[in-house]
């Protein structure tokens, strides 16, 4: 199993057997309210009618095709669709399977674009610390995740350095929205650039909001500096939106909502609603442009990558089929409109037991406790199962309780998944 104790799974197993809305139904029968999205992806919320019908649909008239020398139409209507959706000229996509994937390619791109251009000598890629982007060589060497590393050292991409993280409980502690304190934490880029020759370097890789690290929201200014610095020294600036895509900060995506434009994007998980695994990569016209233009003529093959199910049919039509229910149920603007409730409920927070940080942005928020001495993480353990115990999931990392529910949650719901955090922080104590 992924990223799970599976000895302890298996003495103390938890399944669940259908869903609706907001709502998991468990294998004993027991509603569970979900307040994490499935895995911060059914932003749409569970089995939506028109996504089921429309996988439905698709898996009866076209199962499967392939994306090399062929194609089908509900793959292009995708990509007009999310490219309408991105801001600024990220107008072309490169359809993947998943958020690893989509880093990967980035990668890939952002190597390719140079090269295109007579720049082969850039290769470096610049990750954060605490970042997370998936678990490919490519994603976990920019990642900056010491669990998901430390076992894999020795086979890690070259040339890789990392801006630190921008986590500052001793000033920022119980931020709502931006930190104030931190923009000067990009100015490490510039040291970083500095130290390896500006010229070898291909690319900054960041979540405009860190998730799996616990919802790390970025300080008033910090990516307008990340941006700033990679425009002075010609790097390419990629966006890991597989998190914050797709409304969960209150707009189409972290980059319109922080008003921050990147040269490329993953995005993953929310683009299907997670309904059928997908993740894409979106690419500047001028990316685009320099790639087609250095290939030979004729038929020479301008990228050489992908994947057999890169732009699968069913996954096409979950995605055409999600980004309709986004538009006509308003569900970015919902979050964004739901999200001073949302914050007001978890900062009620302060105060319970071991609460140390209260972070949010969006529909996406985090409570930290003050792990117990010895036993990193148990104690947020703990509280998922009394969670879960009362009928809500909520998701850890290390000692963080992360919370992004799907985009259809309503008041009344956000109360009852705080009020549950609230009651388990008062067992645990
Ligand atoms: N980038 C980011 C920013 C992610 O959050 C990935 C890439 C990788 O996506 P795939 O589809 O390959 O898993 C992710 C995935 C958690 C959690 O609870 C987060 C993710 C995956 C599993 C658990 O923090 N994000």
């Amino acid at each position: 199993m992924p990223f799970t104790a599976n000895r302890h799974f298996k003495q103390h197993p938890l399944l669940l057997e259908s869903a609706s809305g907001m709502y998991y139904r468990s294998r004993d029968g027991r509603q569970i309210l979900d307040g994490i999205a499935g895995l911060w992806c059914v932003n749409a919320g569970h089995c939506h009618p028109r996504i089921v019908a429309a996988v439905q649909a698709q898996v009866a008239k076209l199962d499967y095709a392939t994306a090399f020398n062929l194609g089908h139409p509900a793959a292009f209507e995708l990509a007009a669709q999310v490219a309408d959706l991105a801001p600024g000229d990220l107008d072309h996509v490169f359809f993947v399977n998943s958020g690893s994937e989509a880093v990967d390619t980035a990668l890939k791109i952002a190597l390719a674009y140079h090269r295109a251009r007579g720049e082969g000598q850039r290769f470096r890629f610049i990750g954060r610390e605490r970042g997370y982007h998936g678990v490919g060589f490519g994603g976990i060497s920019v990642g900056g995740m010491v669990a998901n590393r430390k076992v894999f050292a020795a086979s890690m991409l070259p040339g890789v350095d990392h801006l630190p993280h921008t986590h500052d409980p001793a000033r920022n502690a119980f931020s709502r929205g931006q930190p104030a304190h931190g923009a000067e934490f990009a100015d490490a880029l510039e040291r970083i650039v500095a130290l390896h020759d500006p010229s070898t370097i291909a690319a900054v890789i960041v979540e405009p909001v860190s998730g799996s690290a616990g919802v790390l929201v970025p300080p008033r200014g910090y990516l307008e500096r990340i941006r700033a610095i990679c425009d002075r020294h010609g790097l390419l600036l990629i966006f890991d939106e597989v998190i914050t895509g797709f409304g969960r900060t209150g707009s189409a995506f972290g980059a319109t909502t922080f008003g921050v434009q990147p040269d490329l994007m993953t995005v993953a998980k929310g683009i299907t609603s997670g309904v059928v695994p997908m993740g894409a990569v979106l690419v500047d016209r001028r990316i685009y442009e320099a790639c087609m233009n250095a290939a030979g003529p004729g038929q020479a093959i301008e990228f050489f990558h992908g994947y057999t199910y890169s732009g699968h049919p069913l996954a096409c039509a979950a995605g055409l089929a999600a980004l309709a229910v986004y538009r006509d149920e308003g569900l970015f603007g919902r979050a964004a409109r739901l999200a001073p409730a949302f914050e007001a409920a978890l900062h009620s927070l302060k105060g319970a037991p071991h609460v140390i940080d209260i972070r949010n942005i969006g529909l996406m928020g985090a409570v930290e406790l003050e792990p117990r001495p010895g036993q990193p993480t148990e104690r947020a353990l703990d509280v998922f199962r009394h969670c879960f115990d009362q009928g809500v999931l909520v998701r850890t990392t290390g000692d963080t309780i992360a919370l992004t529910p799907p985009l259809v949650v309503d008041e009344a719901q956000v109360g009852q998944i705080v009020a549950a955090i609230g009651k388990a922080l008062r067992a645990v104590h």
